[in-house]
């Protein structure tokens, strides 16, 4: 009989060899016919599966909410200046996008990992925050540099909104709350940020909208889905900054030397 040769790579998400390409088995045809949103297409080729309107609003909201927050942020500072140096615009939007990370904007799986064992494991804030101290690990999602006690993110206070309203159950997002509370208590600053509120909030999305098997949801945060939602959401605002240079054909930069300590 036939004897199938080795294939060297192995793809499961999309297929483009029939009539119409299809996302997880569902033709363009019917995305488009059926007005799918992007959402829905971050479901199939992310998830594999389709979403509930609920869930895909939410991914849908997190992409509007975390993609742009000003000019002064790591991210948008590196691809302003690159585009100042002259550079194209996947240069400039990649240079953006490489400081995302533990620090800004990359915190989300982490916040998502901690926060779920945490709760999963019933750990009083107290316990989780000073468990954390005495590793030496920042809590993720949590801490902002200009948001404060009297000062809210709004963008968390959207998302938390949303989710009291459309999801089942919001355990893992309260529990983040609670956290943020004791946190609160230690210092001003040591608000919930964006990333803790998706990575909490994509838990209770997994873990409520009866699609994810527990086996699938382990994997999802073992593997860290959620930092891609603010990769792309924010490489729309990395974009607009870069045309933004360009359009006001801004000069190379030089940092002033008045800004630097200069010190031996
Ligand atoms: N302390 C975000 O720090 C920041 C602590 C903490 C325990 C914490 C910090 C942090 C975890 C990572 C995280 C996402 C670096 C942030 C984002 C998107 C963004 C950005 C934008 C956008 C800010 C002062 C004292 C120190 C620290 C302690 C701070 N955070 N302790 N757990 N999590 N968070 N990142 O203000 O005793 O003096 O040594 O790493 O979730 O990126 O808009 O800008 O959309 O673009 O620089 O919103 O919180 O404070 O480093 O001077 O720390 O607080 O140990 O204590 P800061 P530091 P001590 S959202």
């Amino acid at each position: 009989g036939k004897v199938r040769a080795p294939t060297h790579i192995i793809s499961t998400i999309s297929d483009d060899r029939g009539e119409e390409p299809c996302y997880a088995g569902v033709p363009m045809s019917s995305i488009i016919e059926q007005g799918y949103g992007v959402g829905d297409v971050i479901s199939l080729l992310w998830f594999k599966r389709s979403l509930p309107r609920y869930c895909t609003k939410f991914i849908e909201i997190c992409i509007m909410l975390c993609a742009d927050h000003g000019p002064c942020v790591s991210g948008a500072h590196n691809s302003i200046v690159t585009a100042r140096a002259g550079k194209d615009l996947v240069s400039s939007l990649v240079s953006g996008l490489l400081t995302i990370g533990p620090r800004f904007g990359g915190a989300i799986d982490d916040a998502a990992r901690y926060f779920k064992d945490a709760c999963d494991r019933n750990l009083t804030p107290y316990e989780f925050v000073e468990g954390m101290k005495k590793k030496g690990i920042r809590v993720p999602g949590i801490g902002h540099r200009i948001k404060s006690r009297d000062n809210r993110d709004k963008r968390v206070e959207l998302l938390q909104k949303f989710a009291r309203s459309n999801f089942p159950a919001v355990k893992y997002m309260e529990y983040a709350v609670q956290v943020e509370t004791y946190t609160l208590s230690k210092a001003n600053n040591l608000v919930m940020n964006v990333d803790g509120a998706i990575g909490s909030l994509f838990l209770d999305l997994l873990a409520g909208s009866g699609m994810f098997t527990k086996q699938e949801i382990d994997e999802i945060v073992q593997i860290g889905y959620l930092n891609g939602l603010f990769v792309l959401a924010r490489s729309i605002g990395l974009i607009g900054h870069t045309f933004d240079q360009k359009r006001l054909k801004q000069p190379l930069y030089r940092h002033p030397w008045e800004d630097v300590l200069y010190t031996k």
